[in-house]
């Protein structure tokens, strides 16, 4: 006998039900609300094959409600992802198991993105979306056609980052996206009411969407519904009605069903109510069929995928573009690069020697996606060879973000993990505070985002205090598994470039100044010196009486102390640390020899001390910004806080 849909969507209820019963912890009222969009969309929509969870042409589904992590984990494990065993919907939320509380990229096949925090979810899809379009330009319908769909909640569209999320995702036209919002009127406090009056689908309409509400209850309507989202021009909103807790004997409809345990009592009282006479963590074997023909039927599409793969005579660049390495010639363009830096000393802004190493790279690097939040010509992230990536061609490699930072950082998060792309995009540093919950997801699951951070310090000027980051540099080098770079001239900032696009699994931070600062490395290096996080730049006379340690554009200024103080007698030397976290990952030995045995060490940064004892101990001297900075030009500035070559030769000497 074959299960009926029905049957199908309880099997998710009570999975999740009986998961969350047993680790007496997790979110049952969503999976059980959300039970029969998710079995339309799963059984007749979705295009996925369990036995290759990371086929390049399937749809992504990503569930950014993630506290509804056991309607994933059960579909996953329904449809036949083959790691995900019952054993593990048994083992939700312990140690090590692949049912961690909140849906983890990376760890668990199948799920296509980190999500919890609300809101990161659907915007990090709509870069999904993004990247698809463009790969589908790129490489046609026979290699790249699929969909994005999402499942959010009141949470995810209450969220600031929905709005940014949104509007670009209809300024881009995403047709091939789709929202399911998991409508219920019901959020932790209790009834939406209460905090919200707003209409989502006025709301949609209006940044561009098609839009369509819908019982989330009726499969027909379901399926109707998402037939139509298939055939839009524009990206889609499917508001569906449902019940939290759908199938709980009590609680259905109750915030009480959003997050706890239902109780012993409650849970059988539902095994009634539905029918289901099984016991915990077992599966009629009809129902169990029924999901695993699901299963196979998503996966049809793929062999004939597979077929125009093997035909095609883009393979070998398509198969490239998804591994993620970068093309020979576009390294060798960079080391070219390098090499014209070294001779040619140029003086001027790290933002702009950026926008050179961009210019000599991205012509090569085909993969490489480039935009700014407004600040173009600011970030010098467009180079002349990249045209605008935009509805109906999406063939172009630069996106107008607009100004949202919180949504751009996630949609690259989103294009990274779709593959295919290497994004990267800029903003001003001081404005990675709108962008950190993105970055910090980027940093959990390990992706290469690359973010263009210009106008780094109190450099930037007249702008005053309110743009002139001094703890932020310590704030983003406090996130495990970000690499802030900060570059100290035209070679240094190339080398950076060349580590960021290398690294793969770690997201960059690219600190960059709006002021001009001159040359420092003018001799032909032999490695990457930049990868090793802090090097010696120039070495003392004789031994060292001082060790200066310095980032970015502060590098020449210690350089110029260096040349007072060697004046005066005082051997002195320069390390230059564009990236502490490379530094930490430097051999025991080679820290020790970095930092050195000076008796005197000085560390000379346009920002806050925080962090800077790691390098020179507690006793050793800090020549930074204390508190907030002020607007003025930046070399008054530099004055009026006292990071100057004489007010570092003197706090070095009141340490002598
Ligand atoms: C950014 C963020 N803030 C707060 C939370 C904690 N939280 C989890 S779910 C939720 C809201 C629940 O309402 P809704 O999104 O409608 O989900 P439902 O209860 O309907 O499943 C909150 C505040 C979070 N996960 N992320
Ligand atoms: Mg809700």
């Amino acid at each position: 006998m074959r299960a009926a849909p029905k049957a199908m969507a309880d099997a998710i209820r009570v999975l999740a039900m009986d998961a969350v019963e047993q680790a007496n912890s997790g979110h049952p009222g969503m999976p059980m609300g959300m039970a029969d969009v998710a079995t339309v969309l799963w059984t007749k929509f979705l295009k996925y094959d369990p036995k290759k969870p990371d086929w390049a042409d399937r749809d992504r589904f990503v569930l950014s409600a993630g506290h509804g992590s056991m309607l994933l984990y059960s579909l996953l494990h329904l449809t036949g992802f083959k790691a995900m065993t019952m054993d593990e919907l048994r083992r939700f939320r312990q140690l090590g198991s692949l049912t961690p509380g909140h849906p983890e990229y990376g760890h668990t096949p199948g799920v296509e993105t980190t999500t919890g925090p609300l809101g990161q979810g659907l915007a990090t899809a709509v870069g999904m979306a993004i990247a698809e379009r463009h790969l589908n330009a790129r490489f046609g319908d026979d290699l790249v056609g699929h969909r994005t769909w999402v499942i959010a909640s009141d949470g995810d569209l209450m969220e600031g980052i929905s709005h940014e999320a949104i509007s670009l995702a209809g300024r881009l036209k995403l047709s091939r996206l789709a929202v399911l919002w998991d409508d219920n009127g019901i959020t932790i406090d209790g009834d939406l009411s209460l905090s919200e009056t707003g209409d989502q689908l006025a709301r949609f309409k209006a940044a561009g969407w098609a839009v369509k509400r819908v019982d989330g209850h009726d499969h027909g309507k379901l399926a109707s519904a998402m037939r139509w989202a298939t055939r839009q021009d524009r990206p889609t909103l499917i508001a569906c009605r449902t019940k939290i807790g759908k199938g709980l004997a009590t609680l259905e409809g109750s915030h009480d069903s959003h997050g706890k345990a239902a109780g012993a009592a409650e849970v059988a009282a539902t095994r009634a109510k539905l029918g289901w006479t099984a016991p915990p963590f077992v599966m009629p074997d009809d129902i169990a069929e029924a999901w695993l023909a699901a299963g196979r039927r998503a996966a049809r599409p793929r062999r004939k995928w597979d077929q125009r793969l093997k035909a095609s005579d883009r393979r070998a660049e398509f198969l490239a573009a998804l591994k993620g390495e970068l093309p020979a010639a576009a390294a060798k363009a960079l080391e070219e690069h390098i090499a014209r830096m070294v001779q040619d000393r140029p003086a001027d802004a790290t933002r702009a020697h950026s926008g050179a190493a961009l210019s000599a790279i991205v012509p090569y690097a085909e993969s490489m996606i480039g935009g700014s939040a407004d600040l173009t010509g600011s970030n010098n992230t467009r180079v002349k060879a990249m045209t605008v990536l935009d509805a109906p061609d999406y063939a172009g490699r630069y996106v107008n973000y607009g100004v949202r930072e919180h949504a751009m950082a996630a949609a690259m998060n989103g294009m990274a993990l779709h593959g295919g792309v290497i994004p990267y995009a800029g903003t001003f540093l001081i404005f990675s505070d709108y962008s950190r919950p993105a970055i910090r997801l980027a940093a959990l699951m390990g992706l290469r985002v690359i973010h263009v951070l210009t106008h780094d310090s109190i450099g930037l000027g007249e702008d005053g205090p309110t743009h002139q980051p001094v703890e932020h540099l310590a704030a983003l080098r406090a996130m495990p598994n970000l690499n802030v770079f900060r570059p100290a001239d035209a070679v240094e900032t190339a080398e950076c470039w060349a580590l960021a696009l290398q690294s793969q699994r770690t997201p960059s931070a690219m600190a960059l100044s709006r002021q001009k600062t001159p040359a420092l490395r003018t001799e032909p290096a032999k490695e990457n010196l930049c990868a090793h996080g802090a090097y010696e730049l120039s070495p003392a006379s004789a031994k060292a009486q001082v060790s200066l340690f310095a980032t970015g554009t502060e590098v020449a200024i210690a350089l110029n102390a260096q040349a007072l103080l060697e004046a005066g007698g005082v051997p002195t030397r320069v390390v230059s640390v564009p990236c502490w976290a490379l530094f930490e990952a430097q051999s025991a030995a080679y820290q020790r020899r970095v930092i050195g045995s000076a008796p005197v060490r000085v560390a000379v940064e346009a920002g806050v001390r925080m962090g800077w004892d790691r390098f020179i101990g507690e006793d050793g001297a800090f020549v930074g910004i204390p508190g907030f900075g002020a607007s003025a030009p930046a070399e008054q500035l530099y004055q009026h806080f006292g990071i100057t070559a004489e007010a570092i030769v003197e706090a070095a000497k009141a340490k002598l």
